[in-house]
């Protein structure tokens, strides 16, 4: 009866069609791209301006129902399950680009504008929004890679979303709408709550608008694909690049697992069975030729050579999370995206490996596949739960878990670039043991009712 009132509040407040309770439209919002179960909300709101979104809200707050944001779905952590039902406010209705500013680098964008549709709105520009969140910039929006701080590939040279966030405009659990940040590339004016924002993931606001800075499109790049005889050596060069080649803008590390698992892939020619790195350098030619030596020197150092026959190494490296994925379908795999120092990577990974190994047995060792974004320390390590060399449940959890200690004893992160949603909540603590207290105090300010992505994060 209660749901019949609050389902026919948000009736009057949206246009009739905007609020859906069709059982197709709530399958297809229970589940992101993760393998956590997927959870049915009572109904989906698809709604087209910032007064839509802060009426929702407010029904959701008399009425006390929890409200779960979604982007494009291509999460990996759960943050957009709607856990305790309710409602999914479903964002990919507002997908204007609102206002291009070309002398002052800057776009001003609705949240459900997909990555590589901005991207390529602005390319007559010459202009661009550097973070690329891999193999999904065509389903990942911007409000969700604002919500996780999502990076990918380019994290060496341009950083995560946040980097570029200039200005949010956001709708907080109380209803209210909250203009932060603004336009200019720098501001010392009071609390930054714009990068609080950033990276909350839809559980102190919805994020309605965003202010972007933008970079003029490389001038060229080359890249190149590197095998080493052991991923110990292809992380310690990755190490090195990173650190001493500033012409390369990506540092990729791929495990000879992983390559064996992609070779099953058809139309993808000769793939190398090795232990990978994969890299770009961008700048003018000479730039590019100095940043390629350079790295190919370093690779050297290590026993790395070139990898001839292989053609763009992205086209590749854009393929392995959801083919992984599927290869241990329909369980699905466990996954970390902790990050650790660089001097710590090679170490790292072979305690992965080591996990890896002390289960099984020797006619079906356990599978760990590592890749990543090695130039900045993230390491996704991807444990399938079904098919070959499949892990347990309990056993993936215990791996991640203490891949996760490790990670922050060697002064590293549990998150990466994913963020914590559901999936890694209960690793938050790990990091930060005194930190959490703050955050739960900050949520109870922008969201007293507790109706904003309940179950997430904290
Ligand atoms: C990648 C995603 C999983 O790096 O973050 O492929
Ligand atoms: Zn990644």
């Amino acid at each position: 009866v209660d749901r019949e009132a609050w389902i026919r509040a948000l009736e009057r407040s949206l246009e009739a069609e905007a609020v859906s309770t069709a059982p197709g439209d709530l399958q297809a919002v229970s589940h992101d791209e993760s393998d956590l179960p997927g959870v049915l909300p009572a109904c989906t709101c698809r709604p087209r301006t910032t007064a839509e979104v802060a009426a929702v809200i407010r029904v959701a707050m008399e009425h006390g129902v929890p409200v779960t944001v979604r982007g494009g779905g291509s999460g990996l952590e759960g943050g957009a399950i709607p856990l305790a039902g309710g409602i999914v406010l479903d964002l990919s209705r507002m997908d204007g680009v609102l206002a291009v500013s070309p002398d002052e680098r800057v776009v001003v964008a609705q949240p459900g504008v997909t990555h590589d549709r901005l991207n390529r709105l602005l390319r007559s520009t010459g202009l661009h929004f550097p973070p690329s969140p891999g193999g999904s910039g065509d389903v990942a929006t911007l409000g969700g890679m604002v919500s996780t701080d999502a990076s990918g590939l380019y994290s060496l040279r341009h950083g995560g979303t946040r980097r570029w966030v200039r200005g949010l405009e956001a709708v907080t659990g109380t209803g209210e709408v909250l203009r932060v940040g603004g336009r200019v590339p720098k501001s010392s004016a009071g609390y930054d709550l714009k990068d609080l924002l950033v990276g909350s993931e839809g559980t102190l606001g919805v994020v309605t608008e965003v202010t972007l800075g933008l970079e003029p499109l490389p001038a060229g790049f080359v890249r190149a694909t590197l095998a080493f005889p052991t991923i110990e050596e292809a992380c310690e060069a990755a190490a090195e690049m990173a650190g001493y080649v500033p012409e390369l803008a990506a540092v990729e590390l791929a495990d000879r697992e992983t390559m064996e698992a992609l070779r099953a892939l058809p139309g993808l020619g000769d793939v190398p069975g090795e232990d990978l790195l994969m890299i770009e350098a961008q700048g003018r030619p000479g730039e590019c030729a100095a940043g390629r030596e350079a790295a190919l020197e370093v690779a050297a150092a290590h026993g790395g050579q070139v990898v001839e026959e292989i053609g763009d190494p992205w086209a590749l490296r854009h393929r392995m999370t959801r083919t992984l994925r599927e290869a241990a379908h329909p369980a699905g795999v466990a996954r970390t995206d902790c990050a650790v120092p660089l001097p710590a990577l090679a170490r790292f990974v072979n305690e992965i490996k080591s996990l890896a190994a002390a289960g099984g047995t020797a006619q079906t060792p356990r599978r760990a596949y590592v890749f990543g974004h090695a130039g900045v320390g993230i390491v996704h390590c991807l444990m399938p739960l079904g098919g070959a060399g499949s892990w347990t449940p309990d056993e993936a959890r215990a791996a991640r878990d203490s891949l996760a200690a490790r990670a922050v004893a060697l002064g590293g992160t549990v998150s990466g670039e994913h963020g914590i949603g559901l999936g890694q909540r209960d690793l938050l603590a790990l990091e930060h043991p005194d930190g959490i207290a703050w955050m739960r105090r900050l949520k109870a300010i922008f969201d007293p009712r507790g109706i904003l992505n309940p179950g997430k994060v904290l």
